[in-house]
């Protein structure tokens, strides 16, 4: 192997087991115990997320050791960024996901690259990145390892205190990038690292000097997103992009959710020209893509734009299905939606939220549950796969808006479901009107006026059974994205709903733990036998030992006991 510059690393999907032990630590009543309730499915005694479930049935009926799992598509951030690097001159390289791709980034860490950059789009906390800089050290002890991305983005964004100083040294990397986009940054700090310079004059590099670390000057990027886009060619080799992959053509977004802070973190919302995006989406075609994720956070916004955009992907007519998030109360014409359906949507991310109208507003949504019915009804005439996404909890929140939004849902029906307690974030617009409706508290551990978020999680647990014509959609490593990926693999939706189903029950009936486990037994062999049923592609990953060691751990210390449910004190006992 030639020796490489830099390797950019994307996810760390982390300990299912670790993510299961937090979950409980939390608390019987809490959101995190209700989510990790309503998204494991126990196989052979081991709970395991959905796909982990689905790729186990699977094995067992077709006797191979293969592993899907939504990392397969390749992770964006780690191209964008060695696309960048690319550009500038320097051999970058990206790993897509951790726990699968150990052998591959050994034998590129074995070049001894100058600089490893790990991502963190998908953190929350530092555990998935230790392994990583571990791994690293222990296999290039040379390299500067450099983390970046939202993770130290979030922690950082009011300077490097105290606590941040124990987190950093915690983490163990070389230097950390503050920066939300980085691109630049990245490549500054390689040539410094390569011309062996002090770190001290890259802008927005935190280093560490005498034991202390040290944020250098602050220069806000604004990274063109026509001048960096994504080379797809460049990737035709060393790396698999597969038949399904994600694109950005927007950064930022131009609402104001008072429950989200990511526009304040990312800025104006910038967008790439049409052009950019079909040469990105040509070459993407070149290298056999079939399914495409565009990941802006309002792609059909502004709608002129979006026109235009489905338009020129009717043009180009290279048979890609396409897949994003949608805003109903942007879409107005029927043409909008034709389009969309004719350039080769097949499914639509809706961030509902709450279809009740004072929580809508509490929310500054800027969208009406009329808007949604429609919207939803015209998706769904054109074939459009619909996924409501659903907030329970927010300030204003009563057990009868709930209710509001169940009836729209049971109306409504979506192809697909899913409702969460709302996670109090404290740098989100809400949190300065604290006072106004009395909130307490953050994350998952929230009170306000109207609700607590035990209540809510009870909410959310209750509604589970009464949306009734819709699919629930499971979230860890799942998620409206892996619609896309598993249709790649040859599952439709249409095949996939029934087993979402099946699993919905299953995760019902587990969580109500009976003495007499028959049905239990029924519904999993059911399940079972229809996933030895379909006809599918083999995924790019197998179950390696580590992956193995991680993720389905043979008696897990996790999984309660009926006797430990009893002493949980499960509400559905
Ligand atoms: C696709 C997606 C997923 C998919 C990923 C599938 C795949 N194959 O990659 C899946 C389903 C796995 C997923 C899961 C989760 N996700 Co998600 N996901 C997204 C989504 C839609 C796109 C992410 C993306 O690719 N962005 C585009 C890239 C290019 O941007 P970026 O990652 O920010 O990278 C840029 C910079 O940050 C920077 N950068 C990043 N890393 C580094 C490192 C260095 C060194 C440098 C210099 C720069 C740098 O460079 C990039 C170019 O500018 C985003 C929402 C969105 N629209 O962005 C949410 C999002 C990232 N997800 C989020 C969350 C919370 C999750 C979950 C934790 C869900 C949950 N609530 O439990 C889980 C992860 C845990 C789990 N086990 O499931 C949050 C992140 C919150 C945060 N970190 O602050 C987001 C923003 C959604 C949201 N608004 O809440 N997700
Ligand atoms: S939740 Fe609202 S503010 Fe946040 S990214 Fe989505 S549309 Fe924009």
């Amino acid at each position: 192997m030639r020796d490489i510059d830099c390797v950019v690393i994307g996810y760390n999907e982390g300990r299912f087991v670790d993510y299961g032990t937090m979950s409980k630590r939390a608390g019987t009543f809490s959101p995190e115990w209700q989510i990790y309730r309503k998204e494991h499915i126990v196989i052979d005694e081991t709970p395991m997320p959905w796909m982990d479930a689905f790729s186990t049935l699977r094995n067992k009926a077709v006797g191979r050791n293969d592993r899907y799992h939504v990392g397969e598509v390749y992770n964006l951030a780690s191209v964008y960024l060695t696309s960048h690097l690319r550009r500038h001159g320097i051999d970058a390289v990206a790993i897509s996901l951790f726990g699968n791709e150990r052998d591959r980034l050994r034998s590129l860490l074995a070049t001894r690259p100058k600089v490893v950059a790990i991502t963190s789009t998908f953190y929350v906390n530092i555990l998935p990145v230790l392994p990583i800089v571990q791994f690293v050290r222990e296999h290039s002890p040379e390299s500067h390892i450099v983390v970046g991305g939202p993770l130290i983005d979030n922690f950082a964004r009011d300077g490097v205190s105290n606590d941040l100083q124990d987190m950093l040294f915690a983490i163990g990397a070389d230097s950390y990038v503050l920066e939300a986009q980085g691109e630049a940054t990245l490549v500054s700090l390689y040539q410094a690292i390569s011309a062996r310079v002090s770190l001290a004059n890259v802008n927005n590099v935190i280093r560490c000097e005498e034991g202390n670390w040290i944020l250098s000057e602050r220069v806000l990027e604004s990274n063109s997103l026509d001048e960096c886009r994504i080379r797809w060619a460049d990737f035709a080799v060393d790396h698999e992009i597969g038949v399904t992959a994600q694109m950005r053509t927007a950064r930022s977004c131009a609402f104001k959710c008072s429950f989200c802070d990511y526009p304040s973190r990312a800025g104006a919302l910038t967008v790439a020209s049409v052009d950019t995006v079909r040469q990105e989406i040509r070459e993407l075609a070149a290298l056999g893509v079939k399914n495409l994720v565009f990941v802006d956070d309002t792609f059909n916004v502004p709608p002129k734009r979006f026109k235009a955009l489905c338009e020129m992907m009717i043009e180009e007519d290279l048979g890609l299905s396409w897949y994003s998030y949608f805003r109903c109360s942007n879409a107005k014409d029927d043409e909008t939606f034709d389009v969309a359906a004719a350039s080769g949507c097949k499914g639509v991310f809706l961030g509902i939220e709450s279809a009740d109208p004072v929580i809508l507003k509490n929310m500054n949504k800027l969208a009406q549950d009329d808007q949604y019915r429609d919207g939803i009804a015209r998706l769904k005439e054109r074939g459009i796969t619909t996924f409501a996404s659903i907030i329970v909890g927010f300030p204003g929140e009563t057990e009868t808006t709930v209710n509001n939004t169940i009836d729209f849902l049971n109306d409504t029906r979506p192809t697909l479901w899913r409702a969460q307690a709302w996670w109090g974030n404290p740098k989100s617009p809400i949190y300065a009107k604290q006072e106004e409706y009395g909130i307490s508290g953050s994350a998952y551990k929230w009170a306000h006026d109207t609700m607590t978020s035990e209540e809510a999680a009870a909410l959310c647990d209750a509604m589970y059974s009464s949306v009734v014509n819709s699919a629930w959609l499971p979230l860890y490593d799942f998620d409206f994205w892996s619609l896309p990926y598993l249709a790649g693999k040859g599952l439709s939706v249409n095949e996939l709903v029934p087993l979402l189903e099946l699993s919905q029950e299953i995760m019902q009936e587990q969580q109500v733990q009976r003495e007499d486990g028959s049905r239990l037994k029924i519904l999993c062999r059911e399940l079972a036998d229809a996933v030895a049923a379909l006809s599918l592609d083999s995924p790019r990953f197998s179950y390696t030992e580590a992956a193995l060691a991680e993720i389905t751990v043979a008696s897990h210390p996790m999984y309660p006991s009926p006797q430990d449910e009893k002493s949980l004190g499960s509400k559905d006992d």
